[in-house]
């Protein structure tokens, strides 16, 4: 035992601990339950008894001397990985940049339109995205064999239920609930049973204003929505309407603005038409006043609506529709304010 003792306080003081991982395997090999010293004290306790004293206190000297060096080490070892952490940072280095996100650049489309009808007086109005055929269909005039009605152009949740195709439904609550004159506008996404590709997707935001009191014109739906667009486009945009088709409009429109490319020259973006398609829109069909208890004998009012994407694409010269929902971080970060 005396013999074994000798080696392992040899083996104790030549032990090189030179890295965290050995201050572990020092423990391992000495101090812990299983190791060589716990063995000692095994065998200690069947020493001849004259040779207890002796044994004993080399047992117990050895014992210490391991534990102090694996404190040391064990302190020494703490100190410098805390100190790479903590107490020695490199002042000169530049600092880490701080991760600021941005804005969606749908959100931010969105918001601008919202800004600017907000100064023209129209408040800010939202709804469920799961309808009922009555506001989503029935009170906006859509024929009972109209397309849209149909399973492959519409989401059915059931026979009466489906996601909303248009945020029309939002401004039909509207109607029904809130006293005229009416002033409002209603952002949100819409749903169409459609393939993917480039220039379509299932879904879609759109904002829809309208606009009701006594003795609303044509006139005040072309000069709002022209003061709209040299807002959103600055001044020098031109506009044309053209005569179109909608089940809830009478007289209904396709405002266009001058390419905001080639001025109206001519380019590949405007098919060398010069003029881009930006929004529908119309006065309201009388028969859609009536569905929602609106007299359509004493008020009458206009309406409009645009999709989001196809301005944001405009505005932002995005080609490809499902850019917008891949997250991918190098086309959202292009969007970081300052
Ligand atoms: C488009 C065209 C439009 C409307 C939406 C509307 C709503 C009610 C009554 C009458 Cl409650 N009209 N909305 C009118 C004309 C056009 O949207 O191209 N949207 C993407």
């Amino acid at each position: 035992m005396r013999e074994q003792l000798e080696k392992i306080k040899e083996q104790i003081e030549s032990f090189e601990i030179k890295q965290n991982e050995q201050v572990e395997a020092f423990r391992l090999k000495f101090l812990a339950k299983k190791g060589e010293l716990n063995d000692l004290f095994e065998q200690f306790k069947s020493v001849p008894v004259e040779m207890k004293k002796e044994l004993g206190a080399k047992l117990n000297q050895v014992k210490q001397k391991a534990q102090e060096k694996w404190e040391n080490a064990q302190s020494q070892f703490e100190h410098t990985q805390l100190g790479n952490k903590k107490n020695e940072i490199d002042l000169s280095l530049p600092a880490e940049e701080d991760f600021i996100g941005s804005r969606h650049p749908l959100t931010l489309v969105e918001n601008e339109v919202i800004e600017i009808f907000k100064k023209l007086g129209f408040v800010y109005s939202e709804g469920p995205e799961i309808e009922d055929d009555w506001h989503n269909f029935s009170a906006l005039n859509f024929p009972a064999n109209h397309p849209a009605r149909d399973m492959q152009d519409t989401f059915f949740i059931s026979e009466d239920i489906a996601l909303r195709t248009h945020t029309s439904s939002v401004q039909v609550r509207l109607m029904e609930k809130q006293p005229v004159p009416i002033r409002a506008i209603m952002p949100g996404r819409v749903y169409r049973n459609e393939a993917i590709s480039a220039r379509a997707n299932c879904f879609f935001h759109q904002i829809e204003g309208i606009y009701i009191d006594e003795k609303v014109s044509f006139a005040d739906l072309k000069q709002t929505l022209y003061y709209f667009i040299q807002e959103l486009f600055g001044q020098d945009v031109q506009v044309r309407f053209r005569p179109s088709y909608f089940p809830f409009t009478e007289p209904s429109a396709e405002m266009d603005i001058s390419c905001l490319l080639c001025k109206g020259k001519g380019c590949n973006v405007c098919k060398y038409t010069g003029w881009l398609e930006i929004l529908g829109c119309g006065m309201i069909d009388p028969n859609v006043l009536k569905a929602s208890g609106i007299d359509p004998e004493k008020y009458s009012g206009f309406a409009f609506g645009m999709g989001i994407e196809r301005i944001a694409m405009l505005k932002y010269g995005v080609k490809d529709l499902r850019t917008y929902f891949t997250n991918d971080i190098r086309f959202l970060e292009q969007f970081k304010s300052e």
